[in-house]
């Protein structure tokens, strides 16, 4: 017996391998995440994207959303009642500098089996196709596994520039999302986005989860576990923050980003 999706919402995730929008966080919350992100820049003068692994342990808000009932429950519709989180990732795109996000399947470097993780898109501004909000190619997730390019391409969002580089888009969906709001999309589904036309900077949190049955297919490795029980213990479990920007986990968290984004790693670097 789902908890909060209908039959009809979890029939068409597994057919179309997203669902979206669904009401999540307060925006009051969602702006104040910004405003940390900014401070956060500020304070330490870097780019709060550069915290390209597990950014939700580094901030007491991103914390709590990525342990939010709302998002849990419908997470747990759609993968169960043992739920652990990856890693998570700051999605800043800047308001006309180009940036974008190439055609990829997490899939093909998250190095998990089976496939069975789901990414929670929440929105911390509105996101829309005229600020670049995701866009996905609806069943992908159910076709092939493409191979990736790593382009390093310096305007794509991604870590390693991993691309598609031939795929048929004329399919593919907006994901449109008021701030607050978020979507689902699956690990193997073929997803993007396009640049940011508009003024001002568009930003979301994606986390990622996955039941905690799943593997690792790169040896041992921490996750969150967020609701629920680690059963069979394939897991190690990350850091607990103690406070907001727990120092030892943003040191944690900015050597194992280096790792990910160098590109003398193979792609699927170990994401913490
Ligand atoms: O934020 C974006 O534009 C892309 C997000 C993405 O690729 C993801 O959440 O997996």
């Amino acid at each position: 017996m789902p908890k909060v999706l209908t039959d009809d919402q979890i029939t068409f995730y597994r057919e179309n391998g997203y669902l979206a929008p669904l009401d999540g966080v307060d925006p009051v919350d969602t702006a104040a995440m910004c405003d940390d992100l900014e401070a956060f820049e500020c304070d330490e003068g870097v780019l709060a994207s550069s915290i390209v692994v597990k950014g939700h342990l580094c901030f007491r808000r991103s914390y709590e959303f990525s342990r939010h009932p709302v998002i849990l429950d419908v997470v747990e519709d759609l993968i169960g009642p043992n739920i652990m989180a990856l890693s998570s990732r700051f999605w800043m795109k800047p308001g006309k500098d180009g940036s974008f996000v190439s055609w990829h399947q997490d899939s093909a470097y998250f190095g998990l089996d089976p496939h069975e993780l789901v990414t929670v898109w929440l929105a911390l501004t509105d996101s829309k196709p005229e600020n670049g909000c995701v866009r996905v190619i609806p069943g992908t997730h159910r076709g092939k596994s493409y191979s990736h390019v790593e382009t390093f391409d310096e305007k794509n969002l991604l870590a390693r520039g991993q691309s598609i580089d031939d795929i048929d888009d004329s399919g593919a969906v907006d994901l449109t999302l008021n701030a607050g709001q978020f979507s689902c999309h699956h690990e193997r589904i073929v997803h993007g986005s396009a640049a940011n036309d508009t003024d001002a900077m568009r930003i979301g949190i994606g986390i990622f989860y996955f039941p905690a049955h799943v593997k690792s297919t790169l040896g041992r490795r921490p996750a969150d576990l967020v609701r629920g029980v680690d059963e069979r213990g394939h897991w190690d479990a990350d850091p607990a923050p103690t406070e907001d920007r727990d120092a030892r986990i943003l040191a944690h968290v900015r050597e194992a980003g280096k790792r990910y984004t160098d590109p003398q790693y193979r792609q699927e670097a170990e994401t913490v």
